[in-house]
């Protein structure tokens, strides 16, 4: 059972996914008391873990070996008697088991032409970028988040604006607040022990 939430902040690669987690992780640290959240950065552990299998030039990144990834995602969400509290960076929901994961937070960035900077800032090459702006276009990790842990009716998939930068702030309070509900409702103390 766990005292904490574990939470995955989603969405197509430059909607803000690391500024909004690291902004969370700040908020919650420097909450009164203090929210012990702790950053689980996808990106990191298929790099320090090796859960890759080579690496894809026209895509430009790593291809990641889903099953050694996931077993290395369980290990860490495990840990500690599995007591929550992990905020996962990553740009899919794919392959994590729904009974893992309490909140699902879609990060989503309607201005093209705004996201278009983003990626393009990176060095991305153009078929990269369009690949990208077609996936976020078409909802493609929201639908992909609804098939595992249902409608946003449902409340436990939500989708947030991520255009600039007061939209990060005011998504990392909403989402801590969301936190703090959750410490509410699932201990008898409401302190999340
Ligand atoms: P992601 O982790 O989703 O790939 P990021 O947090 O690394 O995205 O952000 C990519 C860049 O875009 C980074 O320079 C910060 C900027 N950015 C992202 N979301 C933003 C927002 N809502 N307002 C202002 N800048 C943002």
């Amino acid at each position: 059972m766990r005292s904490l939430p574990n939470i995955i902040i989603t969405g197509t690669p430059g909607v803000g996914k690391t500024t909004t987690c690291t902004q969370l992780l700040g908020l919650a640290s420097s909450a009164t008391p203090a929210i012990n959240l702790k950053p689980l950065s996808i990106n990191d552990l298929v790099k320090s873990r090796s859960c890759h299998s080579g690496y894809d030039e026209d895509l430009q990144s790593l291809i990641v070996d889903d099953d050694k990834l996931m077993d290395e995602v369980e290990k860490d969400i495990a840990d500690g008697d599995g007591e929550g509290g992990w905020v996962i960076d990553w740009h899919s929901t794919a392959g994590f088991a729904v009974r893992w994961v309490d909140l699902v937070v879609v990060l989503r960035c309607e201005e093209t032409s705004v996201l278009y900077d983003r990626l393009a800032a990176r060095g991305y090459k153009d078929a990269k970028v369009q690949e990208n702006m077609d996936a976020e276009i078409f909802g493609v990790v929201t639908e992909e988040a609804k098939e595992g842990w249902g409608d946003e009716e449902e409340g436990r998939v939500v989708e947030l604006k991520s255009v600039n930068a007061d939209d990060i702030e005011e998504n990392a309070e909403r989402i801590l607040q969301w936190v703090k509900n959750w410490i509410k409702d699932h201990t008898t103390d409401g302190k999340g022990d």
